[in-house]
């Protein structure tokens, strides 16, 4: 524990992503009652889970074969995505829905320039390393870092409800020269710097969530983004390939695309002749309603 060379995270949210292809053909075939049956069930889960204040979930239709739905669950725990994942594998829907991808993570803020800080900070109190006071005052500092509002928001945050959203895994390369792990910590931490110097630029014009998988899933992190127009995606992926942490060591799986919808249009997802809204609150109250 507290190995210097390693940048202490805060966590938050645990996180199960779950992409599925509609089978499009036999849920045209069933029969209008049958249909409405069955999304009047789903609707309830779906509704419940996303108006719950110790869980969340986003919904988004995809572009391309690669899926037709992604579900992004939040809960506190992996056993209360446990459970969610068997109720939503419970839903009659789920006889349409054939599961393509899935990934599991917790989200994230990474301290790289925290952790130096405190290193730092014991260090000039005279502090022996990993003793038990020095332990006992490093907790204290992740404790009020923690608990600093600004990252206590973003820990257990809802779903940015932005229209579209992008998600696609990633690692730092380990290969070589080019081995993120074996590269001193001021280096990592002044690529880190620069990362969020050009992250910051795009501040306000969309919304990144960033999650931990080593040890949960086949890459090193999830990467959630939110906005209210595709074309930022672009330009936000683009100009950080320049960037080294992603120049020389990023290396990136697949990428998933699409829209945003809320619950109460989950009707129009599976009609499938207009794309689902993503409605403001009010609005989904009233169609709900309906
Ligand atoms: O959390 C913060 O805002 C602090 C600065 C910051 C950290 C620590 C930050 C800012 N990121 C951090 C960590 Mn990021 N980020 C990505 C990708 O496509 C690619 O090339 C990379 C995918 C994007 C698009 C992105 C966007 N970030 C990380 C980490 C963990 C690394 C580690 O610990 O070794 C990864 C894998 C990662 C990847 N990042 C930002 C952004 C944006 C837009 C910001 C600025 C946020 C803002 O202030 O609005």
């Amino acid at each position: 524990m507290r190995n210097p060379d390693v940048p202490e995270s805060l966590d938050g949210w645990a996180i199960l992503h779950r992409m599925f292809r509609l089978d499009r053909r036999r849920w045209d075939a069933l029969d209008r009652a049958r249909r409405d049956a069955i999304e009047r069930e789903a609707s309830g889960l779906f509704s419940a889970l996303a108006r719950d204040a110790a869980a969340d979930l986003g919904l988004a239709q995809l572009l391309g074969h690669k899926g037709d739905l992604m579900l992004t669950h939040y809960a506190h725990t992996f056993d209360a995505l446990g459970e969610v994942q068997a109720r939503v594998d419970k839903l009659a829907l789920r006889e349409y829905l054939e599961p393509m991808e899935s990934y599991v993570s917790i989200l994230e803020l990474g301290l790289y320039g925290d952790t130096a800080k405190f290193h730092a900070e014991l260090r000039d109190r005279g502090l022996k390393p990993h003793s038990d006071a020095w332990n006992a005052a490093f907790d204290t500092m992740m404790h009020e870092a923690a608990s600093d509002p600004r990252n206590a928001a973003r820990l257990f945050a809802r779903i940015p409800a932005r229209r579209y959203a992008c998600f696609y895994p990633m690692n730092k390369k380990r290969a070589g020269d080019d081995n993120w792990y074996a590269t001193p910590y001021d280096e990592r931490a002044r690529m880190m710097l620069e990362h969020g110097k050009i992250g910051r630029s795009f501040h306000g014009h969309v919304t990144q969530v960033i999650s931990g998988s080593i040890g949960f899933d086949d890459w090193e992190w999830g990467v959630d983004l939110y906005a209210d127009d595709p074309l930022i995606f672009k330009k936000l992926v683009y100009a950080m390939r320049f960037d080294a942490a992603s120049a020389r060591f990023g290396e990136f799986g697949r990428f998933w695309t699409g829209m945003q919808f809320s619950v109460a249009q989950l009707g129009v997802f599976l009609a499938g002749e207009s794309s689902p809204a993503l409605l403001a609150d009010g609005a989904a109250e009233t169609v709900l309603r309906r």
